[in-house]
């Protein structure tokens, strides 16, 4: 074969990166047409379920909060390099492009279906993005093939160049083959290239040669092709957005704040002595803006009140399905519960506490008839998350609530609208099932939720714990306030102790609580000596256990230890 020509790297990998956003682009439409995932999405989920649990934590440690961004950030990097890659590699030939873009559909199609929420049309998006990656590479490679004129241009330079040396008959046969071959290969529409004519000639020589490449493509033909790969990216992302927008709940959302039912048993207002209002320290509400977010959902479920059902089966004598209206139609009761993550750092900041409105579970479940060998309740979430609570704990009066509201106004969608659990004394992964749908009534020794074969406890009662809010940094030497937070839901707060440097333990003035189940302020006033301290706390729970001075990490059942914070006064 002749040698082909090659496009410089830049911009076969230039082409690569438009396929793959065309890719993407067009997955996006089609995942809004039909209601499916983004494959960055799938991707992304199927990398959450599979993260061991060392990286995840590591995650968490190092990205907070913004993990989940920094995923989806990470995977489009990865899918651009490798788009690129896949460009360059197309200079050897397109069809292997072209067949990485399908491979990519195929991972993409892998990472749906095992997804929990695929429907058979879930495939779509991944299939018909990498067919429109496909096409998009070789149209953009075509462009990158030297447009006629070039090829023209050259057999006049050669022939200008033979007037000179009469001699070279050989080369601008082999000239006038390629010119032949060059016309045949040319699948663009003519139009294309004559536009191309003037402008073209000008900006570059139309003929370069190093050894026995030939370089001569037109750049303005591989801008305007990407120009238009990026223009159908943008469209169909962007209009894939809008249309998947008609999953979006918050109008749902506001039909249920208008028409928000009152408890049947309504708690007094908090007291005022709940709170000390000393600046920078947690207030005893955590406002839901405020609340703090943990799940594995890269993209927060809609789950629509009106079709929302809740199944209860299982180890049952009847299983039941409630609706949403069913649900607000029994007597509503409101509860003070902190909410606690397993993984939260000592010190860290994954806990929260709210006045939750909701149906007490216990109330629910007796209506199923639970039976006397079942010992655990496995709920499911709308997107396939699951959770093992222990029946015991729900159903021994505690305020376990089927929650639909949070601080007086509806759940938000990110914390878990329509119904979540709420369950205190538990972390949250064993029972705070967000958008729940289903609960199995089963047994520890037949049913794993989520979390447990990713290296978590299968039991996860809320250790005690406390934390330092302030001071944190730097303090005037002198009287300061020393002050924070401590928890050990259902058992509630008794004492905290705090340590400056290696003095003795003082007890802090505690802040009331409405009950066992919040959180409690605490603060000291101390006065400093100029120079660095070491602060430590401790919690002691209503049983009279302090908690522990032994660190652990968060996993497997939660982490312990004092937490401790290092200030200066100056
Ligand atoms: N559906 C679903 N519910 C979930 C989770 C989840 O990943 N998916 N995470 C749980 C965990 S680990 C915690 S700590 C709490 C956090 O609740 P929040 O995000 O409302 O603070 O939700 C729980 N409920
Ligand atoms: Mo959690």
């Amino acid at each position: 074969m002749e040698p082909r020509t090659r496009p410089p790297g830049w911009a076969a990998a230039l082409a690569g990166v438009t396929a793959g956003a065309v890719a993407l682009g067009i997955a996006q439409l089609v995942a809004g047409v039909f209601g499916g995932t983004s494959p960055i999405i799938a991707v992304g989920n199927s990398a959450v379920d599979n993260t061991p649990l060392w990286l995840k934590e590591w995650a968490i440690r190092t990205f907070g909060e913004n993990d989940k961004n920094v995923l989806i950030g990470g995977i489009l990097v990865v899918v651009a390099l490798i788009a690129a890659g896949l460009g360059v590699l197309s200079r050897r030939r397109v069809g292997f492009g072209v067949a990485g873009l399908w491979l990519f559909g195929l991972v993409g199609m892998l990472a749906v279906l095992t997804g929990a929420e695929a429907g058979p049309l879930a495939i779509l998006p991944p299939l018909i993005g990498a067919g429109a990656g496909a096409m998009t590479l070789s149209s953009l490679f075509r462009r990158l093939e030297p447009p006629p004129w070039a090829e023209s241009e050259r057999a006049e330079a050669l022939a200008a160049a033979e007037s000179d040396a009469a001699a070279e008959h050989d080369d601008s046969r082999a000239a006038a083959e390629h010119d032949d071959s060059r016309a045949a290969a040319e699948h663009d529409d003519s139009r294309a290239a004559a536009e191309h004519d003037d402008s073209d000639r000008a900006e570059m020589p139309p003929v370069m040669r190093s050894g026995s490449e030939l370089h001569a493509f037109s750049r303005r033909r591989l801008l305007t092709g990407v120009g238009m790969g990026v223009g159908v990216a943008g469209v169909s992302g962007i209009a894939g957005q809008l249309l998947s927008g008609r999953n979006d709940v918050s109008g749902a959302r506001t039909a249920v704040a208008k028409a928000l039912p009152t408890a049947a048993t309504p708690l007094p207002p908090l007291p005022a002595g709940v709170d000390f209002k000393i600046p920078n320290l947690s207030p005893f509400s955590t406002p839901n803006h405020d609340f703090y977010r943990v799940d594995t959902a890269l993209v927060v479920p809609a789950v629509d009140p009106k079709s929302w059902t809740l199944t209860i089966h299982g180890m049952v004598d009847k299983p039941i399905e409630i609706t949403f209206d069913d649900l607000i139609k029994r007597p509503l009761m409101e509860a003070d519960v902190t909410l606690t993550c397993v993984s939260n750092e000592v010190n860290g900041p994954y806990v929260g506490n709210a006045r939750w409105l909701g149906v007490r579970m216990a109330d629910v479940l007796r209506e199923a008839g639970l039976q006397a060998n079942a010992d655990m309740l496995l709920s499911t979430s709308s997107d396939g998350w699951t959770c093992g609570t222990p029946i015991d704990i729900v159903m021994d009066g505690r305020d376990a609530l089927f929650a639909i509201a949070m601080n007086g106004e509806v759940l938000p969608v990110s914390h878990g609208f329509p119904v979540r659990q709420v369950v205190p004394g538990l972390y949250g992964y064993v029972s705070a099932t967000k958008w729940v749908t289903d609960i199995k009534v089963t047994r520890y020794d037949l049913d794993e939720a989520y979390w447990t074969p990713r290296g978590w406890s299968a039991m996860g009662p809320i250790k005690t714990g406390s934390r330092i809010d302030l001071p944190r940094n730097k303090v005037k030497p002198g009287r300061n306030t020393i002050a924070g937070v401590a928890w050990a839901q259902h058992r509630g707060i008794e004492k905290v102790e705090v340590q400056v440097d290696d003095g003795d333990w003082r007890v802090a003035r505690l802040a009331e609580v409405p009950g066992p189940d919040t959180w409690r302020q605490w603060a000291i006033d101390w006065d400093f000596t100029p120079g660095l301290h070491t602060i430590r706390c401790r919690a002691t729970d209503g049983t009279g256990q302090t908690q522990t001075a032994n660190g652990a990490p968060p996993a497997p059942n939660g982490a312990t230890g004092y937490p401790s914070v290092l200030m200066e006064a100056v």
